[in-house]
């Protein structure tokens, strides 16, 4: 009986009872206590009839029976779709109906309205967090040991859903071998090991939250301590306590504002990583200034997990991501011809190795057109290999917008805001942003005769699109800037409104 990730992370810590989370309050989760209680969450999907295959929909808060919850999930072999708690209903709709899952879990102060669209799809619900855990009291009363289902290196072990240039959103299907792959290449070149401690502060429900930090931690048995967010007063406390920090680029720059950040605070760090959204190598260089630390940036995404990383030891090269990491292939091509460049020339990030996905859920076209037939997957990044193979990202070719490590497609906006009545048609773009990297502007052309204000388009876009991606400021144009082919001109656009003022409430 074989069940290729749950036996690598999971299994071999039977017996193990070194800590393995540790809360706000300092309760401390052992890995051994961490099982019993993933085999009792395991019964409760069975008993509910979640077979193997199954998509479990998660929309749940950062809670330790969330973490069982995904290892029960690949013990029960299931498929573990975690959600962004910030998606409102009409965004959980769309995954709820593309996934058809036969459970979904939710916070239990969210019971009613997901109740509804459980109901409808015909999915089991189950609610975390709150007065009445359902999920969890159900579990308290099953056995603490399962017998694990088996599932093969190809079978899936997560979906999760990446924002689509066509505005529709793709599920990455994502194999136990993908996952356990990129977990034990990423803990032998970073050298983690049981003696660290992680601060864990980002979400848990995207790949770095999830699987970059907590399948290596899991993987080495390190102890991870759990903070609902990013609290710069709590991470200032914990680091002289902790060796690794993971985090997006806001993290950094976050610190650095704060004067309490100093070297000696960062005495006992071993490593700072910093990932999915591009780092800037001024922040880079006041962290080494700082602290003595050169942070370490890598590169990765959804449907590949990590593909690059700057060496542990060895030069951590401002400005860009690295190295493949072992046994991946990155190549740069032309962005026409699909021709690998050699170093110093821009093109198209492709990555092939064991961390790619499978393709995108019930999608074919769709995957057809992002992985070649010779197993290379087209990134949508642009970038440039130095002659010592250090890769550099210079641009996208996917219309794309990251803030706070969150990636937003324009599309998706503007298709929401070209619907409201009076608006002929609108352009979403992203402008520099000391906070979260890049923040997001609509420019909206409206019809002569009618009269919008910004809160009024902001109070008609609420119910429908998560909060962080709401624009931080609306412009009112008489027209968008056009190439001679119609097109859209972003850049002039991007260029325009670069400087602007975002209020502090804004911003
Ligand atoms: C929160 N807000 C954001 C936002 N996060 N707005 C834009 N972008 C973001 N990322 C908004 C909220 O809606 C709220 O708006 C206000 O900002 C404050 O909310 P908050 O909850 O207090 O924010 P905060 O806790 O400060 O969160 C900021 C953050 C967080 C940057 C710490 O967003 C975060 O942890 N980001 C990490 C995302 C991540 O894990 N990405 C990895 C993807 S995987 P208002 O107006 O209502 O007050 C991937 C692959 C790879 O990309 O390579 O890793
Ligand atoms: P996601 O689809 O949310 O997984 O986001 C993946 C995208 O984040 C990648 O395609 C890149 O555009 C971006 N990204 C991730 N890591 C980095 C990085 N270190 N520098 C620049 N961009 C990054």
């Amino acid at each position: 009986m074989t069940n290729t990730l749950y036996d690598s992370l999971f299994a071999r810590h039977e017996g193990n009872e070194a800590p393995f989370l540790q809360f706000d309050d300092d309760q401390v989760v052992s890995y051994d206590a961490f099982l019993k209680r993933t085999a009792q969450v395991a019964h409760v999907l069975q008993n509910n009839g979640v077979s193997p295959g199954d998509r479990i929909v998660v929309q749940a808060p950062k809670l330790a029976d969330t973490i069982a919850l995904y290892a029960a999930s690949v013990q029960a072999g299931a498929v573990y779709l975690p959600l962004n708690t910030a998606y409102t209903l009409a965004e959980l709709d769309y995954f709820i109906s593309d996934a058809q899952p036969s459970m979904i879990v939710c916070d239990s102060r969210d019971e009613i309205e997901v109740g509804k669209l459980a109901a409808r799809s015909g999915a089991k619900l189950r609610t975390l967090g709150g007065v009445y855990p359902s999920l969890s009291s159900e579990a308290d009363a099953q056995p603490c040991v399962f017998e694990t289902v088996d599932r093969a290196p190809d079978d899936l072990a997560a979906l999760l859903y990446t924002s689509g240039t066509t505005g529709r959103s793709k599920g990455a299907m994502l194999s136990h071998q993908n996952l356990l792959s990129n977990a034990q290449a990423l803990v032998g070149l970073w050298g983690i090991t049981n003696d660290d401690r992680l601060v864990h502060a980002l979400p848990i429900f995207h790949t770095h939250g999830l699987f970059v930090a907590m399948n290596t931690s899991l993987l080495a048995g390190a102890r991870v301590r759990l903070m609902q967010k990013f609290d710069l007063g709590a991470i200032l406390d914990e680091l002289p306590k902790s060796t690794l920090l993971m985090g997006v680029p806001t993290f950094y720059t976050r610190l650095l504002a704060d004067d309490r950040f100093t070297k000696e605070i960062t005495g006992n760090m071993r490593l700072f990583v910093s990932g999915s959204a591009p780092l800037l190598a001024e922040t880079h260089q006041a962290f080494e200034t700082r602290t003595g630390h050169r942070i370490l940036e890598r590169y990765g995404m959804t449907e590949t997990n990590m593909n690059t990383s700057n060496p542990y030891s060895g030069e951590r090269r401002a400005g860009t991501v690295g190295m493949a990491l072992p046994g991946i292939e990155v190549i740069v091509t032309h962005t026409k011809t699909g021709e690998p460049l050699p170093p110093g020339e821009v093109g198209m990030i492709e990555v092939r190795g064991p961390n790619v996905f499978k393709g995108y859920w019930q999608m074919p076209e769709k995957t057809a057109e992002e992985l070649r037939e010779n197993g290379f997957f087209i990134t949508g990044d642009l970038g440039q290999f130095s002659e010592d193979s250090y890769l550099s990202i210079v641009g996208r070719s996917k219309d794309l917008i990251i803030t706070g490590g969150y990636n937003v497609y324009p599309k998706e906006i503007e298709e929401i805001l070209n619907d409201i009545d009076g608006v002929l048609e609108s352009a979403v773009f992203g402008v520099p942003d000391n906070d979260f990297g890049e923040a997001i502007i609509a420019a909206l052309v409206i019809e002569p005769s009618v009269k919008l204000e910004a809160d009024q388009i902001a109070e008609t876009i609420r119910d429908k699109l998560s909060r962080f991606k709401h624009p931080r400021r609306y412009e009112f144009v008489s027209k968008l800037p056009r190439n001679t082919m119609g097109k859209v001109q972003k850049n002039v656009l991007r260029e325009r409104y670069a400087d602007m003022e975002l209020s502090p409430a804004e911003s």
